[in-house]
């Protein structure tokens, strides 16, 4: 599973030295996890410690269910987690509250792993678009996807500065772009944002940049308009590259539950959806929606935000992130 930047990133070459996160650093990085998903475990952890494990009858079925569905983990998804709980429990497999949590968190982790975590670098160049509402975290995700890339994995970005509606987001863009140390393509207020993809991808080519970032605008008119506009930006870079983009991120904010799982929905009609950037996990106590987009939208939850910095945006775990917001 991927829990560094180099296990979700497939080079197809040797991960370099310092991409290695060694033992204490990944133990470091958990620290930070558990701490900036404290508001969910606070809701999910205390409950399930304090009391719903001590007397396995009905009542204690229901109070999980409710647990689960105050962090968002959602409807469906809540059923099927405790019902097989509750059948393993009830042929006398699991004793006891902490082999119930342990294998709570175990389920938990593997209902949030939908399937291909990992993000495929070895086109060249790779086309990655960012797709998402405003305000989920676009930007930022791309700013810091690209340090990652620049400093960390020795791979040279591109950034398509798309959202053109807004002359701030194009500023903000620019910034990221500084910090990381790549090139980015940007054009007028207002501009054609296929055309800002398609130079980018055209610079990539010509300068031979390892991956192309296209950043998209989050609001138009009308969802319709927006969607028309995704659709198009995609089919662009589809007649350069066939079979770019290789990736298409949505991103969700956790904080609007599950109606960040209905805007994916939308989203996932107009533009294939390759795997969700979750943000924001650490201003809620909804981070069980991790799991309902996982089960219920079908798409891989790729990364996570846990705070505003730099080193806030991680890999998606689902191990570290099912015990960080149960464990004690
Ligand atoms: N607390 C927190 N804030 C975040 C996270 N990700 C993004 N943000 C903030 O959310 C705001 C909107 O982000 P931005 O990238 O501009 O969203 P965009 O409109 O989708 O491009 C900014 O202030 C970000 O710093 C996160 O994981 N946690
Ligand atoms: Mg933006």
């Amino acid at each position: 599973m991927p829990s560094s930047w180099n296990e979700l990133f497939i080079t197809g070459e040797d991960a370099p030295a310092a991409a290695e996160a060694p033992a204490e650093e990944r133990q470091g990085f958990f620290r930070r996890l558990r701490q900036n998903l404290s508001k969910t475990r606070e809701a999910l952890g205390a409950e399930l410690q304090a009391s719903v494990f001590q007397t396995l009858d009905d009542e204690a079925w229901e109070r999980l269910e409710e647990t689960l569905i105050y962090a968002d983990v959602g409807a469906t998804t809540t059923a099927m987690i405790v019902e097989r709980l509750e059948t393993e429990a009830g042929s006398g497999e699991l004793s006891g509250g902490e082999e119930l949590t342990r294998r709570l968190t175990e389920i938990m982790a593997e209902v949030a792993r939908p399937g291909e975590m990992t993000i495929d670098l070895r086109p060249h160049p790779t086309v990655i678009l960012m797709v998402g509402v405003n305000g989920t975290g676009k930007t930022t995700t791309i700013g810091k996807i690209a340090w990652h890339l620049q400093r960390e994995l020795g791979k040279s970005v591109i950034l398509a500065a798309g959202d053109t509606y807004r002359a701030a987001a194009v500023e903000q863009l620019v910034e990221w772009s500084d910090r990381a140390g790549c090139d980015i393509v940007r054009a007028a207020h207002g501009s054609d944002p296929g055309a800002v993809a398609f130079d980018a991808i055209e610079a990539a080519k010509a300068r031979g940049h390892d991956v192309v970032i296209v950043d998209t605008a989050g609001r138009l008119h009308t969802q319709h308009h927006l969607m028309d506009e995704l659709t198009k930006v995609r089919r662009v870079i589809q007649k350069q590259i066939p079979d770019a983009p290789h990736e298409t991120l949505l991103t969700i904010d956790a904080t609007t539950g599950q109606n960040g799982l209905r805007q994916a929905m939308l989203f996932r009609e107009a533009v294939e959806v390759s795997g969700i950037v979750l943000t924001k996990l650490d201003g809620t106590a909804k981070g069980g929606i991790a799991l309902a987009i996982a089960q219920e939208l079908g798409v891989p939850v790729k990364l996570i935000g846990i705070g505003e910095s730099l080193e806030d945006l991680r890999p998606f775990d689902p191990d570290d992130f099912a015990r960080a917001i149960i464990g004690s």
